[in-house]
């Protein structure tokens, strides 16, 4: 893992990202040198490696790890964290996205934050990268199925960009829009969703440090299958809340529709706090198998109230959690 972690708090350049066969070329190149074996290996040999290595898709991704969200669990592989995936834009099964999703063209690349904001805004990527910090976090993330990883992502808190548009006094909700392209996404043509893929926060959750703008997983710019180039992780809400390829924020006064209530409100609510004590209507969600380490039907662990995430609990005071499922 190619990660730099650094102590002092300066934010690393977008110019500092390589696209991880560069970095390995050069390095390889550095440590050639240092043997006295470069000779051998012509300078157009080096420079056809490093013009291949630009079509590479993989690119490191700076990040500081913070401390605050670490997790002293067993991270998933890289392998299953890329090769098992729900992203229904790219098909239904959960191998699907890992072999189609390479049709995703993730540059040039805009997010538009509009609706009850002050100050409507594009960003490109690099703003994007630019914005806030990136930071390493270690997440739980609980899929409604019943499994769950633990993923290290890359990215920053949402309320970093919410900040900078000045949400109105009118903005109650936050609703992120998916890419909806059939020419890239096979899986558009077909009507299992509601396409755009939407989901939706209320404000204060959106607000929450919990909630990851997220740019990145293990080093790297985010693989298409995980929803590059930006996508959301809100670790104590069931993993469809966490919207992939997001081209779209839109802070609205009213909740916003999401897909999977259109598709299926008795099923899954707006909110989708994981929540042990509330059933999914056709199996339990009282516990889960940690991808990777369970065998493939054994659920070994208890699942957690907000996936462990505690803090959270202060944003649902009041409220009933087996109606607001
Ligand atoms: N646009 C979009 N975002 C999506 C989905 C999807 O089908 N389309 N699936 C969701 C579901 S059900 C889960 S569990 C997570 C999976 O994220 P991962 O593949 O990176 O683990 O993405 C969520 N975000
Ligand atoms: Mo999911």
């Amino acid at each position: 893992m190619l990660i730099k972690k650094s102590s002092d708090s300066h934010p690393i350049a977008p110019s500092e990202i390589t696209p991880k066969e560069i970095f390995e070329e050069r390095r390889r190149f550095i440590q050639r040198m240092a043997l006295g074996s470069v000779a051998g290996t012509s300078l157009w040999e080096m420079s056809q490696r490093e013009a291949f290595a630009q079509n590479s898709s993989a690119q490191k991704l700076n990040a500081i790890s913070n401390p605050a969200y670490h997790l002293d669990e067993k991270k998933t592989s890289y392998k299953d964290v890329t090769s098992y995936n729900n992203f229904y834009e790219f098909g239904t099964d959960k191998g699907d996205p890992a072999v189609n999703a390479h049709t995703l063209k993730t540059r040039p690349w805009t997010i538009k934050i509009e609706g009850e904001v002050k100050k409507v805004v594009t960003l490109d990527l690099d703003s994007l990268l630019k914005l806030a910090p990136l930071e390493e976090r270690i997440y739980r993330l609980r899929c409604v199925e019943g499994w769950s990883m633990v993923v290290p992502w890359i990215g920053y808190s949402l309320s970093a960009l919410l900040k900078k548009v000045e949400p109105t006094a009118n903005a109650k909700y936050v609703e992120f829009i998916s890419l909806a392209d059939n020419k890239q996404m096979p899986g558009v043509g077909y009507p299992v969703l509601q396409w755009p893929y939407t989901e939706g926060l209320r404000m204060d959750e959106a607000m929450h440090p919990l909630t990851l703008l997220t740019l990145g997983l293990y080093g790297e710019v985010l693989p298409n299958q995980n929803g590059a180039p930006v996508r959301l992780v809100v670790p104590w809400k069931y993993g469809f809340k966490s919207a992939k390829s997001i081209v779209t924020i839109r802070l609205t006064k009213d909740q916003p529709r999401t897909s999977w209530n259109v598709a299926n409100a008795r099923e899954y609510g707006f909110y989708s706090n994981v929540n042990p004590e509330v059933d999914h209507p056709r199996w339990s969600q009282a516990s889960e198998r940690r991808i990777g380490e369970d065998g493939f039907l054994s659920r070994k662990r208890k699942t957690l109230m907000f996936n462990g995430y505690n803090e959270v609990a202060s944003l649902y005071v009041g409220m009933d959690l087996k109606k607001f499922y």
